[in-house]
């Protein structure tokens, strides 16, 4: 069989909360989604590039333009419906991973329901239940972000991240601990300091934190390896984590202890499973990171978040915490404390909702071979 169409939506959600980081405060999400139909049945991927280039170069409309202009025209004119087949062809365009990745997905939940298997299984995937952490951005005042973690300790969070920044990093990692000494934390500082830092960075190791997560710029990786050598906590990269080399790279420079996965940022599923399998072969366990996806990028993630080397609690909550009205339904939710099901229907196995796609829909393009 073979492609009838692929149809690109370009979707604007807004966030229950605002969401800040060191890169700035945000109160939606812009992103595309991606749906190749073959034979009655429908691939769903989401490409998770941003409205601007603070996370990554791409941005939503770069990707809207690679994916329309270059990466669906590439599938049609090679005839392609194998996600191997797209990634391989895919390769010979360089960067734009993001744009690459919603595509990839798609045919990868297409394939899967075209085999009539949850996508964990066609991944080799080895749980049913993911450990469910959250990701807590910069609050106004300490004692909001603090009423904030009570929040999701009472929903069952069992771990928390925190966005740090200069300003925002010691005396809020030291109130959050003396309010919850026993909680799995970890700060993310999306690489907003510098290596003349180090000293200060250095004292975050008085909080027992789980990790640090990309405290320098994404391609400062001999930095990096020169702040684990003085830091106890573990470093662990996320922006910097581009494709299989750099892993390899940051691994054996000693850049990082541990690696966060996210397969927009890597350029798709193919690539995650080199990674993957790349850690765990060194003995380093990895984590699904998440880019505040809608329901359909978050099931996908769930899925990813099955293999094996998938060893620390990841960024994967339920759909209330990102959005009122989640593209899926039913929506996702922890099955029991700190832990979300897999689904286990065919391909990403959730069902997404058609006037919440269209009430989200800036803009759209059907494209046929
Ligand atoms: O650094 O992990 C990050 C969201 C957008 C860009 C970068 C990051 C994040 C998050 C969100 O932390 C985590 C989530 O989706 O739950
Ligand atoms: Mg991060």
């Amino acid at each position: 069989m073979a492609i009838d169409r692929i149809e690109l939506n370009f979707m604007r959600l807004p966030y229950v909360h605002f969401f800040e980081t060191s890169f700035g405060r945000s109160y939606d999400r812009t992103f595309i989604m991606v749906r190749v139909y073959e034979d009655g049945l429908i691939g769903y991927g989401e490409c998770v590039a941003e409205e601007k280039p603070l996370y990554s170069g791409e941005t939503t409309e770069t990707a809207w333009h690679i994916l329309k202009d270059v990466l669906v025209p590439l599938v049609f004119s090679l005839g392609i419906v194998e996600p191997e087949d797209f990634y391989n062809a895919a390769k010979s365009f360089k960067e734009n991973r993001m744009a690459k990745a919603g595509l990839e997905l798609a045919l990868w939940d297409l394939k899967a329901k075209k085999l009539g298997l949850p996508l964990y299984k066609l991944y080799g995937g080895v749980r049913e239940e993911i450990p469910a952490g959250v990701s807590a951005g910069i609050e106004d005042s300490i004692p909001d972000l603090l009423t904030m973690i009570e929040n999701y300790q009472s929903q069952g969070y069992k771990r928390i991240k925190i966005k740090i920044k200069p300003g925002w990093d010691l005396e809020v990692c030291r109130a959050v601990r003396e309010k919850f000494p026993d909680l799995l934390l970890q700060a993310d500082a999306n690489g907003i300091y510098s290596p003349e830092e180090a000293d200060h960075l250095r004292q975050l190791d008085a909080f027992k934190l789980l990790m640090l997560e990309q405290p320098y710029p994404p391609f400062d990786l001999w930095e990096h390896s020169k702040l684990q050598k003085k830091m106890s906590t573990p470093l662990c990269l996320d922006e910097s984590i581009i494709s299989y080399e750099t892993a390899k790279a940051a691994l054996e420079m000693g850049s990082c202890r541990i690696i966060n996965i996210k397969v927009g940022r890597v350029g798709g599923m193919v690539e995650v499973k080199k990674i993957h399998d790349y850690c765990q072969r060194y003995g380093v366990g990895v984590w699904c990171g998440g880019m505040l996806e809608s329901g359909i990028g978050r099931a996908h993630n769930l899925h990813i978040a099955t293999l094996p080397d998938f060893k620390y609690p990841n960024d994967l909550s339920a759909s209330a915490r990102y959005y009122q009205e989640d593209l899926i339904e039913p929506p996702i939710v922890l099955s029991r404390p700190g832990y979300v099901r897999v689904p286990d229907e065919p391909g990403i196995g959730v069902n997404p909702v058609e006037e919440r796609i269209e009430k989200a829909t800036l803009k759209k393009e059907v494209l046929k071979p």
